[in-house]
């Protein structure tokens, strides 16, 4: 089976890629399409980013089309930066930029009260007009400072729980055993496992 996987994010196709390696799918990148427009992730909810990046694909390609959304919810921040974590610092945003205001705005937060969790949502849309949902969620804790350089946007700041080290300081092998993407792929695996002739 072929997939397009409806994301732009090389470190997310990077993972997507290892934690799928062993599965019987053709994973194909929106490189491989160069005029499917780019979505215009304007809803309020993962699964309805996610829906709408799959479903889109799906429809220019006439491929199956496999998209992520994906974030960091802190409590203390009642559930921010959540769907808006990829532009948090605004407008030119980027990894170093996002946590440096995740901790400016975590500074008065002791460390009992720095519980989070990243969240992602897989929709695979297929041709025919379906679309399936997968959700895969990380709990932890958000750091005084960075620490570590694997991984990609907060990995640095995040600690899962049962775990003294972030996501950055860990092999991808290590994070894709405990995160929020690693969970929502095992039920994207169970799936078609379950349906080997889709
Ligand atoms: P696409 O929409 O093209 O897939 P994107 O980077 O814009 O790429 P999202 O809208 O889903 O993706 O935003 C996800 C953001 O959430 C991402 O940019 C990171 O800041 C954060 N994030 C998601 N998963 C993460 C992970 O595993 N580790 C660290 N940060 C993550």
């Amino acid at each position: 089976m072929e997939i397009v996987l409806a994301t732009g994010n090389k470190k997310k196709i990077e993972e997507i890629k290892r934690i799928t390696a062993d599965l019987p799918i053709t994973i194909l990148s929106l490189s491989d399409y160069p005029n499917c427009p780019e979505t215009v992730e304007d809803k309020d909810t993962f699964e309805g980013n996610a829906t709408k990046k799959a479903v889109e694909v799906c429809q220019c390609t006439g491929k199956a089309a496999l998209a992520d959304d994906s974030g960091l919810e802190v409590d203390a921040l009642k559930g921010a930066p959540g769907v808006y974590s990829a532009r948090y610092a605004g407008e030119g945003a980027n990894d170093v930029k996002n946590n440096e205001k995740l901790l400016q705005e975590l500074k008065n937060i002791p460390q009992d009260k720095r519980t989070a969790q990243f969240v992602c949502c897989m929709a695979l849309a297929l041709p025919g007009g379906d679309v399936k949902t997968f959700f895969g969620f990380a709990k932890g804790r958000i750091g005084l400072e960075p620490k570590g350089k694997t991984g990609f946007g907060y990995d640095p700041v995040f600690t899962p729980d049962g775990f003294d080290r972030t996501f950055a300081e860990m092999s991808g092998e290590e994070k894709d055993r405990l995160s929020h993407r690693g969970k929502a792929l095992e039920k994207l695996r169970n799936f078609l496992h379950d349906r080997p002739h889709l």
